[in-house]
């Protein structure tokens, strides 16, 4: 493991004897590469995002917290993917890497959510794997509650020949058409238009099959999940994606939106995205 300096933003590079790399940024603990043992780029970073701590950058898996989108009335996606975090422990494994940074709660952040809190990022590489782990801690006297989620930007060949299994039959709601619930009746999400959406209580692990090459992704404790491409015409209004970018993202972010989750003072609660490359 070792801190660089990616685009001029302080990262740690963590890398395996069996040769996982993943990179993660200590601006808004976003991890911004994985490479799976003996395979390509897996995450999605955008070639024309933005290093300069103005804005989050591009792609990666930025931590949404503590909102997830615009459901309440902080920041969009909360407060800690837009500020430095620190790095706490950094193992290494014959065939492991793992390092947790930490975020906890500042006169800035204080002023915007008036609450005391630990967030930890623990990301994990080993071999195929990369588990990554978001934990709260409320370490103030009153209760609070947040919505969150791991914002994952998926690479992909070509987005409308990716196929997303594992969603049958569950309730969503439908963000690119007016908030509708819908129930989804395929075998698998294909994206061929704008999609953004929440689906309700995901229990199934999903997979991922793009051209020849498949992903598994399983969640603990974070209970929905979302789908995202801002397709053709979002593309072109975000200032920090190529006009093509649509085509080689996919977002499948771990989130907890639908129902907020609820923290009494001195209790912790913690959420798990596993991408496993297959
Ligand atoms: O997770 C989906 C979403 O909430 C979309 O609605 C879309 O706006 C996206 O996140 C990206 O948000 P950002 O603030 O990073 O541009």
């Amino acid at each position: 493991i070792e801190t660089i300096d990616f685009n001029g933003q302080p990262a740690l590079a963590l890398a395996t004897q069996a040769g996982s790399r993943a990179v993660v940024s200590l601006f808004g603990a976003q991890i911004l590469s994985w490479i799976p043992a003996g395979s390509e780029e897996r995450l999605y970073l955008s070639p024309a995002a933005v290093y300069d701590g103005s804005t989050p950058i591009r792609g990666g898996i930025p931590v949404c917290f503590p909102q997830f989108a615009g459901l309440g009335k902080l920041p969009k996606h909360g407060i800690v993917r837009t500020r430095p975090w620190v790095v706490g422990e950094q193992r290494t494994g014959d065939d492991y890497a793992l390092v947790t940074l930490r975020f906890t709660e500042t006169d800035e952040t204080w002023a915007i959510w008036p609450q005391n809190f630990v967030a930890e990022l623990t990301v994990v590489v080993e071999g195929e794997r990369l588990d990554v782990e978001l934990e709260v801690e409320n370490t103030g006297h009153a209760p609070f509650a947040f919505t969150a989620a791991l914002h994952t930007y998926l690479r992909v060949r070509e987005v409308e020949n990716a196929r997303l299994e594992g969603l049958y039959g569950h309730e969503y709601r439908d963000s690119a058409d007016h908030n509708r619930i819908r129930r989804d009746s395929g075998d698998m999400v294909v994206v061929e238009d704008e999609t953004d959406r929440v689906y309700h209580d995901v229990k199934r692990p999903l997979l991922l099959r793009d051209s020849n090459r498949n992903l598994g992704i399983n969640a603990e404790g974070f209970p929905d999940v979302v789908v995202w491409n801002p397709w053709e015409e979002r593309c072109a209004a975000l200032a920090d994606l190529p006009a093509n970018g649509f085509r080689h993202m996919l977002c499948v972010e771990a989130a907890a939106a639908r129902q907020r989750i609820e923290l009494d003072a001195g209790e912790s609660w913690a959420g798990r995205q596993s991408l496993i490359a297959l």
